[in-house]
């Protein structure tokens, strides 16, 4: 299996994938799709760089960072076991357009 990840900066630390979380019309995540491979825990920082909170969830995998307080950063394991895609977004009212701060993890093989 290949750990191929579409992210700014990958295995910094231990931390397999780094996710920005800012409002909808300020940049929404970054990035906006996220690629993980199949059976592997990966590991995800969110750092929201926003001047609101923001949240961060994966329901269909059982991922929830809950809320994330402007400048913070919060650290979530990610566990898909089969293939698919799985929706993320943010969990907390964080301003006009908070139903758009919505994207997509997909697995890979
Ligand atoms: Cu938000």
């Amino acid at each position: 299996m290949v750990a191929a990840l579409s992210c700014e900066s990958y295995r910094t630390r231990d931390i397999d994938v780094h996710i920005k979380a800012r409002a909808p019309e300020k940049g929404n995540f970054t990035p906006n799709y996220i690629t993980i491979p199949v059976g592997e825990t990966v590991k995800m920082l969110i750092r929201n760089v926003d001047t609101v909170a923001h949240g961060f969830a994966i329901p269909e995998l059982k991922v929830d960072a809950g809320e994330i307080k402007a400048g913070h950063n919060a650290t979530v394991e990610v566990r898909a076991e089969e293939a698919g895609e799985y929706e993320f977004y943010c969990t907390v009212w964080c301003g006009e357009f908070h139903l758009q701060m919505r994207d997509m993890t997909e697995t890979i093989e």
